[in-house]
């Protein structure tokens, strides 16, 4: 049977689109940044499907790129331009949208690797509990491509990253064989936790199918303020000052002048406090009863604070929140950034705030830099318009590293920043991760490119 057959019979001759059309939306993506093309995109709907299609890609020595919402932001979902070729076969996971009951005793659910994150959530929600991890991009993405990225949002500092959440995983393996631990048992000790080690590994290991994902009591009240500061140092302080007085923290964003008037811009909307700060802190506290005045009282209490604005009903909360949220469609809508995703230690946050401009200068003179980001995990989303990709990545990843980062705090390594993985990982590290790579996918056909360079 040719490989083209094989597919066909795994999922359906209508879920393999060849015709190049058909296929564009998904070979580039969300930033427009990458682009590769495929022999075939393939949308299986269960993990019996996904295991044949697999099978039916390692006997025809053909490489898999597997993609979720497509709302990746280092490539690591669509072809790469060097799989010229031999072009993959780009499997789809949005039909694996199966949802189970929630279990209201053991706080967890069984979803598809398609299901998005906001079906998640409301899901859960409706069963009284909550998910975890919450993101702009909660309508797109799937919770599969969340965990191969361990993705992490803006609640990471109550919840943890997607990786926190994960209690069970099933997976394709490259040769068609299927692994599942999904009964959910709160504890297990039989040794490696395979599940754990395909969080973060960006579909260079197996095709996530299923996860058992836990969930967390349900906090209904917010309060939401938004915050001017002298400089990033000052943002800093406030943030541990705010974590010792507000408990029930559950975001800490971070941004400047430069991101907020794009967005009043591309929104249309006025920024509060504009230019009354070197930097601006987005803080959400959650609680059972309304924490607005816990919030007020914390802030009083921060000399940190040069202004405030606090949202007062729900619709004021998304206002704030949208300010913050809304980065990165008004980056996209103002050109294709390059994007870098960076964390160092707290205390060298400020630090790497005052260097970026020297270092993306060096790299491209006539650059756009946008920064923002998650001042809880000081993690930077550092956004360069009009530059050349290679010179401003090397420039600030060396700087990140120099400062003692990743350069990658939540978005993965995928093709954008594999040539740069050496900053972050040691040589016997590097070892060992193709080592396993080479466990699982023997061929090296899953995803080739991402994580290692090809
Ligand atoms: C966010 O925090 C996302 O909004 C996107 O991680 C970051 O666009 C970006 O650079
Ligand atoms: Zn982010």
């Amino acid at each position: 049977m040719t490989l083209a057959a094989a597919l066909q019979a795994a999922v359906g001759p209508e879920h393999v689109l060849v015709d190049r059309d058909l296929r564009a939306s998904f070979e580039t993506d969300w930033t427009g940044r990458f682009t590769g093309s495929s022999r075939a995109v393939v949308r299986p709907a269960s993990a019996s499907q996904v295991a044949q299609v697999l099978a039916a890609c390692a006997d025809a020595a053909v490489p898999v790129v597997v993609q979720g919402g497509n709302t990746g932001l280092v490539g690591g979902g669509v072809p790469g331009q060097e799989q010229g070729g031999n072009p993959p076969v780009l499997l789809v996971t949005t039909r694996l949208t199966e949802l189970s009951a929630v279990s209201a005793a053991t706080c967890q659910v069984t979803a598809g690797a398609g299901v998005r994150l906001a079906a998640l959530t409301a899901h859960a929600r409706a069963a009284g509990l909550d998910f975890g991890v919450d993101l702009a991009a909660r309508d797109s993405a799937t919770v599969g491509g969340m965990v191969a990225t361990n993705a992490g949002g803006v609640r990471v500092v109550r919840y943890g990253s997607m990786r926190e959440q994960v209690a069970g995983v099933e997976a394709a393996l490259a040769d068609g064989r299927i692994i599942a631990r999904l009964d959910g048992l709160a504890k297990d000790s039989t040794g490696y936790d395979l599940g754990h080690l395909l969080a973060g590994s960006e579909g260079t290991l197996a095709v996530i199918t299923r996860l058992r994902l836990r969930l967390v009591a349900r906090e209904p009240a917010r309060a939401v303020a938004f915050v001017a500061v002298r400089d990033t140092a000052d943002a800093v302080g406030l943030l541990a000052a705010l974590r010792v007085r507000l408990p029930g923290l559950s975001a800490a964003e971070l941004c400047f002048d430069a991101g907020l008037a794009l967005v009043a811009a591309y929104l249309d909307v006025p920024v509060p406090l504009a230019d009354t700060g070197g930097a601006y802190v987005l803080i959400e506290v959650a609680a059972d009863a309304d924490p607005l005045d816990d919030l007020l009282t914390a802030l009083q209490a921060c000399d940190q604070v040069l202004d405030a604005t606090v949202a007062s009903s729900a619709a004021d909360r998304a206002r704030l929140w949208q300010l913050r949220e809304a980065h990165t469609e008004a980056i996209s809508s103002a050109g294709v950034p390059v994007k870098l995703d960076v964390s160092v230690p707290a205390d060298r946050l400020a630090e790497l705030v005052g260097l970026l401009p020297d270092a993306v200068a060096a790299g491209a003179p006539s650059a756009q830099l946008v920064i923002f980001g998650h001042l809880a995990e000081a993690n930077l989303h550092v956004n360069v318009l009009q530059a050349d990709a290679e010179a401003v990545t090397g420039a600030v990843l060396a700087l990140v590293a120099r400062l003692g980062g990743s350069i990658s705090s939540e978005h993965g390594i995928g093709r954008a920043k594999a040539g740069w993985l050496g900053l972050s990982r040691s040589q016997a590290e590097i070892d060992v991760m193709r080592a396993v790579k080479a466990a699982f996918d023997p061929l090296g056909l899953l995803n080739p490119g991402v994580i290692f360079p090809a």
